[in-house]
């Protein structure tokens, strides 16, 4: 079989905007992780780059919540993933960020090139400006009321509440996030990139070529994007955050490259700060046709990797992916994961509660690692919980793996005085030559199932080998030989050593057969038949966990490494090439004692985390208004309905909130989701217009008392004068809700 010459492998660059959850790290850098881990060992030439994305609204919205700079929050989230990755242990060549000066001039450089041989657009378009700011808006700075529910917290680009997609055009009643100000139109112009005029090609290179070797889902997404029509894209936004446009551009002041026009060069700056720190020339890898690219992603960012960026590398004169092995999502405990809902498990929180504490270090990152890509959403949503995660660790690497390797360990130390037995060729029976038969085969599944992406498949073949791996010793019981050789070499019964042996070999004493075969036992020949029995039997465990070293190494990195230790072998067993040989340990080598390689996972640790869950909920939820909402979402898209920016208590007192009784209800003629409202305020009663019509019956609610803004100026609605709003919070699942008092108040008392 012939491989590529080289590999470039890339895992999305994570938004500076946040910490990320075990959601994305099963995603994008796990599987990256262990493909390129296993390529290494492979001894192919592979470079490995990611790094942050820090460009896009979502940064200076992020600064505006956490009241400080966008640079102050990139260099935070930066530095923060970037050692989030290194404690787990993801081995990048480079983790680099956009903001570098280098990704600037690499972005620029792109995009000067394809707009001086005429393949982006430009048309001058009319877009929302806020005057007293001086600032075009984008989409996720002008909120309104949402034309479809009637939510009056929708933004630019969707609506939170009901989840449409909107366009700024479509808000009712649109206003400025900077300023507050109703926005203008106004001229601007902007470049794009025909979509459309790369049909054909798409076709050729996704439906055609990599129709049975990529994803059904990646195909099934592209497809319909193809199907569905290629509108040009724009590639140039009005923002104060980003990369400029090349000054010498016509046209170009003030605006800057679309994040998703320059985040996917940054693999390609990567590789140029990579090649410069080690002395290499990046080209071959992004120019050369026998270069192999793989980009690894969530299912999010299926369109850009599979379309738009191709486009470009095209149009550029690069190679293209040969590969996007993009994940589906990962639940957790049933919901989906949520930033805003404080739904989820950072991975800075696992490597506290876990990878840090005292009995944690490498063993806990590796049982992460194995959970994620035990359950990896390879090709539908999967889901993490906490007692899946024990399960997993307990039955799978504790009582399978784990065990097979103590309890070979502790019988070569028991009964072959340390050292690597030798194997007696002429008394190899049935059970040896299919264990045999199994070490050979798993080197060529593994291997394939890796260079397919499926990783947990791969996964579950070296486990199923180590599970091979322990039927054979139960069937081949060295221990029960082991009291044949007992006259010469009685049991240490009581001494704590042997008693560690039968722990860990799950032996109990009482369940072992009765000692009548020592008189048997006591003739040489029984002794030496007996001997080499345990001797083959323990050669080839030895030889298996070697084995399993090399096909564990890519997955549990800090495993394998304990693994090596206890063998007292260098890194270079871990070479592929070595999996499926039978002789990777020496006949007489001695060994070290063995070390537990996983812990268990106990119930109270269990217990504990999903407290932390659900404590984590409950603060959300009553912490903000749109919490409810904004969970029904991936927590990829930016999420600024959580706060508003600070104001001050003169701007607080300013509003005079009222508790008032609803006395009347009605619908609105031809509006689905207004109710016309008579509420008393006891000093008065008026009528208030209400977006609930779709919550709420208008014979339900009559008697509710309720908190209104009570000095808010009218407003026509329907035709209808509306004086006045009534205060909702939402539910989990995104039900409007009244704020009551807990028992009943005066109408007409103040809210403070
Ligand atoms: N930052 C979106 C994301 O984190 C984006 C990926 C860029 S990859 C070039 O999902
Ligand atoms: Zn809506």
């Amino acid at each position: 079989m012939s491989y590529p010459k080289r590999y470039l492998i890339t895992s999305a660059l994570p938004y500076a905007n946040g910490l990320k959850h075990v959601g994305h790290l099963a995603g994008a850098y796990i599987p990256a992780d262990i493909y390129v881990r296993y390529l290494r060992a492979q001894k192919r030439d592979v470079v490995f780059v990611c790094g942050s994305d820090e460009h896009g609204t979502a940064i200076p919205i992020q600064a505006m919540k956490e009241g400080t700079t966008p640079q102050a929050i990139i260099d935070k989230y930066h530095f923060a993933m970037k050692q989030d990755f290194a404690d787990l242990d993801i081995s990048f060549d480079i983790y680099h960020r956009t903001s570098s000066p280098l990704h600037h001039e690499t972005a620029q450089e792109f995009f000067t090139y394809l707009n001086d041989r005429g393949e982006l657009e430009t048309k001058e378009t009319e877009q929302y400006y806020d005057e007293e700011a001086k600032s075009f808006l984008a989409d996720r700075y002008i909120k309104g009321t949402c034309p479809n529910c009637g939510s009056d917290r929708a933004f630019g680009d969707q609506c939170e509440n009901c989840g449409t997609t909107l366009s700024p055009d479509e808000l009712i009643n649109p206003v400025s996030t900077l300023s507050g100000n109703p926005p203008v139109k106004k001229k601007t112009t902007h470049w794009y990139l025909p979509l459309g005029k790369h049909e054909q090609f798409l076709r050729t290179w996704i439906l055609e070529q990599h129709k049975d070797d990529w994803r059904n889902t990646v195909i099934g997404q592209c497809k319909s994007w193809i199907e569905g029509g290629l509108q040009s894209r724009a590639v140039t936004r009005d923002l104060d955050w980003g990369i400029a446009l090349p000054s010498s551009l016509k046209g170009g002041l003030g605006k800057v490259l679309y994040v998703w026009f320059d985040a996917p060069i940054g693999y390609i700056s990567a590789t140029k700060q990579w090649a410069i720190d080690n002395g290499k020339d990046w080209k071959p890898y992004w120019q050369d046709k026998e270069t192999k690219l793989v980009h690894f992603i969530g299912k999010d960012n299926i369109v850009f990797h599979c379309i738009i960026f191709p486009i470009m590398l095209k149009l550029h004169g690069d190679i293209l992916p040969d590969n996007v092995p993009a994940n589906e999502f990962l639940n957790l405990e049933g919901d989906k994961m949520s930033t805003s809902r404080n739904w989820k498990l950072e991975m800075r929180d696992y490597i506290n509660d876990f990878v840090k504490k005292e009995n944690g270090g490498g063993q806990c990152v590796d049982m992460l690692r194995y959970y994620l890509t035990q359950i990896a959403p390879e090709t539908k949503d999967s889901e993490f919980t906490w007692k899946g995660f024990q399960d997993a660790v307990n039955s799978e690497l504790v009582s399978v793996f784990g065990n097979f390797v103590n309890r070979t360990w502790v019988l070569m130390h028991k009964l072959c005085n340390g050292k690597v037995p030798v194997f007696h060729n002429d008394l190899i029976d049935d059970q040896d030559k299919q264990l045999i038969a199994d070490i050979t085969a798993s080197k060529e599944k593994v291997e394939s199932l890796l260079e397919q992406y499926k990783f947990r498949e791969a996964l579950y073949e070296v486990i199923d080998l180590s599970r091979k791996g322990n039927q054979y010793m139960q069937k081949k019981e060295p221990w029960i030989l082991a009291k044949k050789l007992a006259p010469l070499n009685p049991p240490q019964g009581g001494t704590s050593e042997s008693g560690n042996m039968k722990r860990s070999l799950n032996i109990d004493d009482t369940k072992a057969p009765p000692s009548e075969g020592f008189g048997e036992a006591s003739s040489l020949e029984g002794r030496e038949a007996a001997q080499k029995s345990i001797d083959n039997c323990l050669h080839l465990c030895l030889q298996l966990s070697a084995n399993l070293t090399v096909l564990i190494h890519p997955f549990l990195p800090n495993t394998a490494q304990k693994m090596l230790h206890m063998m007292k072998v260098v890194d270079k067993i871990l070479d592929w090439k070595n999996a499926g040989s039978l002789k990777l340990l020496s006949v007489g080598y001695s060994l070290r004692e063995p070390q537990l390689l996983f812990r268990k996972i106990e119930d109270a640790e269990i217990a504990e985390q999903m407290e932390k869950l659900k404590a984590g909920l409950v603060k959300a939820e009553t912490g903000s208004l749109t919490a409810g909402q904004a969970g029904q979402k991936s927590d990829l898209t930016p999420q600024a309905s959580d706060l508003k920016p600070q104001i001050q208590y003169d701007d607080f007192t300013k509003l005079d909130l009222k508790v008032a009784t609803i006395i009347a209800a009605e619908k609105v003629a031809k509006a689905d989701k207004l109710l016309k409202l008579e509420v008393d305020l006891g000093f008065e009663k008026r009528i208030i217009v209400s977006g609930i019509a779709l919550h709420f019956k208008p014979e339900d609610i009559i008697g509710k008392q309720v908190v209104i803004v009570a000095n808010l100026a009218p407003r026509k609605m329907k035709g209808i004068e509306s004086n006045g709003m009534i205060l909702m919070a939402e539910d989990k699942d995104g039900k409007l809700k009244f704020i009551n008092p807990d028992e009943a108040s005066a109408n007409g008392s103040s809210v403070s």
